[in-house]
Parts: C-alpha cells; structure tokens; sequence
C-alpha cells in the first residue's frame, strides 16, 4: 500500500456537495482506502479574480494504484462530476490533484510529483495539515514549516467547517454510477 494524498478544490455547482460527492468517490476507488479527510476550506480564487470563492479540502488514500493509474481514476471522477476543462486556473466543478506520492519526485508532462504549487498555496497546506502537519513532503519541506513561511497576505484561506462524518459523504450508487446523497445537507 502507498500513501497518495489528494487536493480537492470546487468553486461552480455546490462546492461543498462537490467536494462530499468527491469524497465519496474517493472511498469507492478500487484497491484503495480512505483513510482521513481534512475539513473544508474556502478562499478567494487564485488566478483570474472574476470568479466565485473556491472550497478546498485534502484526502489521504491508501493505495495499490501507481501514481498514473490513480491520477487516471482521478480524472475521471472530475469527468462524473461534470468538470470541463477551458481556461487555466479558470473555475470549476471540481479539481483533484494528486499533491503526492509517498516520497515519489517525477517530472512528465502528464504528472508531476509532488505537485509543485504546494509551498504557495495555503488552500492546500491548511487542509494537508489537518491531516498530518508533518507530513514531508520532497524537496519542498515540512508541510506545517511550509505554513509557517507564507507570509501573511499569503494567508486567505478560514476553515469552513471541520472534516465530515464519513455519513455525511456516504451515498447509494444508482443507475450510471451516479451519486445520490442520503441527506443533503444546504450548501
Ligand atoms: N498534472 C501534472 N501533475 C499533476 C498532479 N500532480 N496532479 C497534469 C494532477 N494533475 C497533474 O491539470 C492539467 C494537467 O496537469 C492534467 O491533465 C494532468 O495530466 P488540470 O487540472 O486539467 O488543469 P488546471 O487545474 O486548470 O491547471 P493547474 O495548473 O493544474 O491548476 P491547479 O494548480 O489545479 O489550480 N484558487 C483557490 N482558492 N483554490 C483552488 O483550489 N485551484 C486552481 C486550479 C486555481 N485557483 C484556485 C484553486
Ligand atoms: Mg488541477
């Protein structure tokens, strides 16, 4: 098993469901297991400003999936979910990276690891911490060090909500594998 730690990221079509169904999907992933999920995040957008607030929130999964075969059934859990793909850092309904790989550094066009935006982006680094501040990740650092150094106008992100019960994301697998919540909380 390896430990494969993913940034969940949503700002058009109920974020926060987004990021419920999103769990739900991670913990349905075939040879995996969800282990631990942060709470949920939000702050204004990175990248182009004239788009709605994003909700962030990190998983870590255990994982006999390689990193490309896992980053495949990544995508298309953001195709289940709707997201297409159109302007960089542009909104959408869901984004999943995959922040990384037990202590995997790679460099090809269709994955790099460990993600590289990590060290700049609290939306990532406040959830990750949540799950384990000590998580090392190479040759950018610690993750709770990696907090510490962003400098203050750096700091956007408030914590919504503390991560949910895993209740709150369970579902019922319907015709089309699609989603269908128990309870639907507003959001
Ligand atoms: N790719 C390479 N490495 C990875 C990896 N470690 N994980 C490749 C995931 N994908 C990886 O990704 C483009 C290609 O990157 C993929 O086909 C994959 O093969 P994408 O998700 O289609 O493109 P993108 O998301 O538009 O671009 P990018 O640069 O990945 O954007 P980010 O870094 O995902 O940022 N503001 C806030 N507040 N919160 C956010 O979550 N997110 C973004 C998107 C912008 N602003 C944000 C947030
Ligand atoms: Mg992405």
């Amino acid at each position: 098993m390896s430990k494969a730690y993913i940034g969940l990221g949503s700002n058009l079509g109920q974020p926060r469901q987004q990021l419920l169904s999103a769990l739900a999907h991670l913990a349905h992933l075939p040879h995996s297991r969800l282990v631990s999920w942060s709470g949920i995040w939000q702050s204004p957008p990175m990248g182009p400003p004239d788009q709605p607030d994003y909700l962030n929130a990190a998983a870590l999964l255990d994982t006999e999936l390689e990193p490309l075969v896992l980053l495949e059934a990544l995508q298309r859990i953001e195709i289940e979910q709707h997201r297409v793909r159109s302007l960089r850092w542009g909104p959408r309904t869901l984004d999943l990276d995959l922040l990384v790989y037990e202590q995997l550094i790679l460099t090809t066009e269709r994955l790099q690891l460990p993600h590289p935006g990590i060290p700049q982006r609290d939306f990532v680094l406040q959830p990750l911490a949540q799950i384990d501040a000590q998580l090392s990740i190479p040759r950018q650092g610690q993750v709770q060090q990696l907090l510490d150094r962003l400098p203050p106008q750096q700091l956007n992100c408030r914590l919504l909500e503390e991560a949910p019960e895993r209740q709150t994301f369970d579902f019922q697998v319907t015709r089309g594998n699609n989603l269908t919540f128990r309870d639907h909380p507003a959001g």
